[in-house]
C-alpha cells in the first residue's frame, strides 16, 4: 500500500538523486524510485476480521506510547478474549462436542521466543500463559492438563468460560450432532495480531477457542508456531485463520514468511500460501466451497497484505494515519 505522502516525498528524492548527478543512468533513478515509494510505516498492528478494529486500538495503547510489539500483540488479543460476545475466542467461545471450552495460543517475538497452549480449560487469557510458557519455562508449548496445572501455579484465575449463550448453542447442536463448520460464520474467527514497533520489532500473537463443536482434544493450527503464527524479525511476521487441518497441512504462516524471505511481498507470499492450500485440497477431492483459509502479513518496512480462499474475510489495519477494516482478496469469489 503506497500512500500519498510517499508518493510526494519519494518525488522529492528521486529529483535530488536526478539533479546531482544527471548522467546517471534512467535505470538506476527508476530502481531508487521504486525503493523510496513505500516509506517505512512504523509502528503498524494487523489484526484478523472485524473485531480487529477494537483490538488493534488497545494494541495501540502500547504502540504509540514506544512500546513493544510484544506488549501490544498480548494487549490487544486479550480484549478480544474477554469479550463474551465474541463466540469463537476465549470466555464465551463455543464449546467442543462434549460442552467444554478448550482454547488454543500462541505468541511468538523478534527473538523467536515462543510460547503456546493447546486444549486449555478454565482460563480466560490463554494467550497470557502461553507467554508465560515462553518466558517461565524451557519449554514452548504445554496441553490440556498441564497447561491448566501451570496456569493455575502461575496464579491464572479459574474460571467457568462456558456463557449461557454458548451452551444453549451447543444444546441445540447436539440434537443433530452434526459436525460442519460454516466458512466465515461462526468458526473462523480466530485473532491473529502481527505487529511493528517503533523500535523496527515484531511479534505475533494468535488466540482462538478453535472450530465450534470439535472433537475433545482437537487442536488447530492456531498455537502451532509455524502454522497459526510465525515471525522472523529479519523479514516479516504472519498469521492465519480458518480450517486449521489445512492451515498445518502447509504450514501456512512459516511459508508466508518464508516467501516473503525470498523476496516477495506480503501479499503475493499470502496469495501464493492460498494457493498451495487450494492445490492440495483439489488433490484429496477437498470441498473448496466449504473451506476458508485467510493470511495476513507484515514485513519488515511494515508493508501488509492479505488473501483468502473464499471471499468474506476481513482484517483490520492501525498505523499513525487510521484504523481500516479491509476486505482480503480470494482466490475464489
Ligand atoms: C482452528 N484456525 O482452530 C482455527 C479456527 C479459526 O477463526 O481460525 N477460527 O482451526
Amino acid at each position: 500500500m503506497t500512500k500519498r505522502r510517499n508518493f510526494i516525498k519519494s518525488g522529492l528524492a528521486l529529483g535530488v538523486v536526478v539533479a546531482a548527478n544527471p548522467l546517471k543512468s534512467c535505470a538506476e533513478s527508476i530502481e531508487k524510485e521504486e525503493e523510496a515509494t513505500f516509506q517505512e510505516r512504523k509502528p503498524v498492528v494487523l489484526s484478523t476480521w472485524r473485531f480487529g478494529i477494537e483490538a488493534n486500538e488497545e494494541a495501540w495503547k502500547v504502540l504509540g506510547e514506544s512500546g513493544s510489539a510484544l506488549d501490544a500483540v498480548e494487549r490487544g488479543v486479550k480484549l478480544v478474549e474477554a469479550d463474551p460476545n465474541e463466540r469463537s475466542v476465549g470466555y464465551g467461545g463455543r464449546p467442543d462436542r462434549d460442552g467444554r471450552v478448550t482454547l488454543d495460543a500462541c505468541i511468538m517475538d523478534h527473538n523467536a521466543n515462543i510460547g503456546s497452549v493447546a486444549s486449555l480449560e478454565h482460563i480466560k487469557h490463554p494467550v497470557s500463559v502461553a507467554r508465560a510458557v515462553m518466558e517461565q519455562t524451557p519449554h514452548v508449548m504445554l496441553v490440556g492438563d498441564g497447561a491448566l496445572q501451570f496456569a493455575l501455579e502461575q496464579g491464572f484465575p479459574k474460571e467457568n468460560l462456558l456463557t449461557p449463550e454458548s451452551e444453549a448453542e451447543w444444546k441445540e447442536w447436539l440434537v443433530n450432532s452434526e459436525y460442519k463448520p460454516i466458512v466465515n460464520i461462526e468458526n473462523h474467527d480466530t485473532i491473529g495480531m502481527i505487529a511493528l514497533d517503533e523500535h523496527g520489532n515484531l511479534s505475533g500473537a494468535c488466540t482462538t477457542s478453535g472450530m465450534a463443536f470439535k472433537m475433545h482434544g482437537r487442536v488447530g493450527d492456531s498455537p502451532i508456531i509455524g502454522a497459526g503464527l510465525y515471525v522472523d524479525n529479519e523479514v516479516g511476521a504472519a498469521t492465519a485463520t480458518g480450517h486449521g487441518e489445512e492451515v498445518i497441512r502447509v504450514v501456512g504462516a512459516h511459508l508466508v514468511v518464508h516467501l516473503m524471505r525470498q523476496g516477495k511481498s506480503p501479499q503475493a507470499a499470502c496469495k501464493e500460501a492460498v494457493e498451495l492450500i487450494k492445490h492440495k485440497l483439489e488433490l484429496r477431492n477437498g470441498n473448496l466451497e466449504e473451506t476458508q483459509i485467510g493470511f495476513i502479513a507484515l514485513n519488515k518496512k511494515g508493508e501488509h497484505g492479505a488473501y483468502a480462499l473464499n471471499k468474506g474475510f476481513n482484517y483490520a489495519v492501525k498505523d499513525a494515519e487510521g484504523n481500516t477494516l479491509e476486505d482480503a482478496e480470494s482466490l475464489r469469489h
